[in-house]
């Protein structure tokens, strides 16, 4: 069954992005932690030098789900969209470098698709082309993505929202406990992060602060 508008936008509250070259413990560990503090969706992105390939790419996705669906937290696959499809997660979230939308959406039904896009000509294409939702950043500088579009801090939301776009967003790059309640303050619905949740010395408790900042704004 699709999800709903506001289920998404629930969804991407504190939305936790992860491969296992962005921990420095196990990535299982991790992700287990982060859901005890309460992250509301989870992207596994394996990507990068340091990236797992083929098969162990693929058993590790199968043991992020399997700890994802005990606890009811939905999984979506960065990308890879033949992955997401084989291990039946729960969506997909692509670039704008990516296969075109259309395409992905006709594969994948109505799971989740999440679009990435970084201005206003790309927000309007990425709603005609059926995205749940929008990932826009990098909205703080980040080390975590080298070729990221210039820093947009809250500029970009707050003018789609001004202009009555409602579709469910949430902000990417840099985002801390510390800043994310501007972001949401700033017309988002949410923030992901990796970093802030994969490298901290407490995944759980990062988790909760994450989550409790950006409820802070919503009450
Ligand atoms: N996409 P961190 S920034 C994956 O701007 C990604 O589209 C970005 O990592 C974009 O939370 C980014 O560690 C990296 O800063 C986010």
């Amino acid at each position: 069954m699709k999800v709903s508008t506001e289920e998404m936008r629930s969804l991407l509250k504190t939305y936790f992005i992860m491969g296992s070259q962005n921990c420095d413990e196990d990535p299982r560990e991790v992700l287990k932690d982060a859901i005890h503090g309460g992250i509301t969706l989870f992207q596994f992105r394996e990507k990068g030098d340091q990236a797992l390939v083929g098969e162990e790419k693929i058993r590790l996705a199968k043991e992020l789900l399997e700890i994802c669906k005990h606890y009811q937290v939905p999984f979506i696959v960065n990308d890879d969209i033949d992955l997401a499809l084989k291990i039946n997660a729960d969506g997909v979230h692509i670039g704008q470098d990516d296969e075109p939308a259309e395409q992905v959406r006709k594969k994948i039904g109505d799971k989740i698709l999440g679009i990435s896009a970084h201005n206003q000509e790309e927000v309007e294409a990425a709603i005609n082309q059926g995205a749940d939702y929008i990932g826009t950043g990098p909205v703080f500088p980040t080390e975590t993505k080298k070729d990221t579009e210039a820093v947009q801090g809250t500029i970009l939301v707050q003018e789609l929202r001004k202009q009555g776009i409602s579709i469910p967003i949430v902000g990417i790059g840099g985002i801390t406990p510390e800043n994310a309640a501007s972001v949401v303050k700033g017309g988002a619905d949410g923030v992901s992060v990796i970093t802030a949740i994969s490298k901290a010395k407490s995944p759980k408790e990062q988790a909760r602060l994450l989550k409790a900042a950006v409820d802070s704004v919503m009450q």
